[in-house]
């Protein structure tokens, strides 16, 4: 019998390197508050990605409340029921009806054919999510925005390093925020951003993550406290060293799964977007119960049966959960394609170390449970 295999497991920089820089911090006393290597970290940041300002964060979700904050959302915002919740709570915390609209059948991003029938006088703003670190439809939801005077925020927690024709994909929209958690592609433990394009932007970002203060004296808006701290940072700088590595040893998983799976009667898998450079964050697979002879729960079920323990990322869906389901926009018959990954979807587990002959056992299971 192995052992658990779970849906992802964290790539750690080496130990000896990251104590050299605690000893570093510990010497310096200096721990938080836009320190050394929170200033590192952004400018390194920013060449990666090819990003013009980044602005660390403690996580995904405090960049994305704030990322409301900093363009004034209010009102109603249209955005995707088929997300980790985090996505909707950013909105409920600032006060905002989310409006689902349906995602399209491919990737599970946003339909932009569905927005405008969304569109009403409150709205003010488009959040959109990379899933699975597939680009959303940018330069169509970009034209509705224009076309009625929207905000757009991408929620880009998984599209970390992702380029669209070639530039970052962080570079559409009005703002980006990434997730840094430790199940991410790239981590700093618990972490996250905000992109923007301007320096204007960027100083109100960062008064805002730090409580508003624009001076020691000068608060010019009830900002939070939201600001990557010294430690992690200093682990962020490491971890960008080995992550062109990672993502080469995530993709090798991800072929393999392509090349096994693919062929499997009552299996899809994602199709990566043609032209995208693609990350790998996750391994999603999509149960057609009829064909595969079983069902996605039977699946899933046996899979933890044999200690493989995947994840139902999106089930059930943001838009069932009791704080959102009284919404108009919320009505399973709005969103039919949702409704259909969420019942369909288990992501398989991903990550950089997952050895070879774990991989070819969880192949092996799916392919004989199959009825
Ligand atoms: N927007 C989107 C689209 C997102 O996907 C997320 C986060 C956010 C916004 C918000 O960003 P953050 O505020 O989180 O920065 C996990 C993550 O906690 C969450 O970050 C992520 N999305 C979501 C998709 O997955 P859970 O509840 O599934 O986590 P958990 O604790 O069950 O862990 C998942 C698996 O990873 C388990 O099998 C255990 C394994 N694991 C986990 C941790 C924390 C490890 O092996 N080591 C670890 O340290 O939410």
């Amino acid at each position: 019998m192995m052992k658990n295999i779970l849906v992802t497991q964290p790539a750690l920089p080496p130990l000896d390197e990251f104590v050299e820089l605690l000893k570093d911090i510990w010497d310096s006393k200096w721990l938080t508050n836009n320190g050394k290597y929170h200033q590192q970290l952004e400018a390194a940041l920013a060449e990666y990605l090819g990003v013009k300002y980044v602005s660390l964060f403690t996580n995904g979700t405090l960049a994305l409340i704030s990322a409301l904050q900093v363009l004034r959302i209010t009102g109603e915002v249209i955005t995707t029921p088929y997300t980790f919740v985090a996505t909707t709570h950013s909105l409920h915390w600032n006060g905002i009806k989310p409006v689902f609209v349906d995602v399209d059948p491919v990737y599970g991003n946003l339909d932009p054919t569905k927005i405008e029938a969304a569109i009403t006088p409150k709205t003010i703003a488009i959040v959109p999510v990379h899933v699975y670190g597939n680009p959303a439809e940018v330069e169509k939801i970009q034209e509705i925005a224009d076309t009625y005077g929207l905000k757009v925020i991408y929620d880009a927690a998984h599209a970390f390093g992702v380029n669209y024709k070639g530039h970052s994909i962080l570079n559409f929209g009005d703002l980006s925020i990434l997730s840094f958690h430790a199940t991410k592609v790239y981590n700093t433990i618990e972490g996250g951003a905000i992109i923007c394009h301007d320096e204007k932007t960027k100083k109100r970002i960062d008064y805002l993550k730090n409580f508003g203060f624009a001076g020691e004296t000068t608060v010019i808006a009830p900002g939070i406290n939201a600001k990557m701290n010294e430690v992690q940072a200093a682990y962020g700088l490491l971890q960008l060293k080995y992550l062109k590595e990672n993502i080469r040893k995530r993709k090798e998983v991800a072929d393999i799964y392509d090349r096994e799976l693919d062929n499997i009667k009552g299996i899809r898998t994602l199709k990566q977007h043609p032209n995208a450079t693609h990350n790998y964050p996750y391994y999603p697979i999509f149960i057609d119960e009829k064909e595969y002879g079983k069902t996605r729960d039977e699946l899933y079920d046996y899979l933890k049966a044999n200690n493989i323990f995947g994840r139902r990322y999106f089930y059930p869906l943001v838009s069932e959960f009791p704080m959102y389901k009284g919404l108009d926009s919320a009505k399973p018959s709005n969103l039919p394609n949702a409704h259909k990954k969420a019942e369909q979807v288990i992501c398989l587990p991903i990550y950089p170390d997952l050895e070879s002959d774990k991989l070819e056992e969880i192949i092996q299971i799916i392919k004989d449970f199959k009825g």
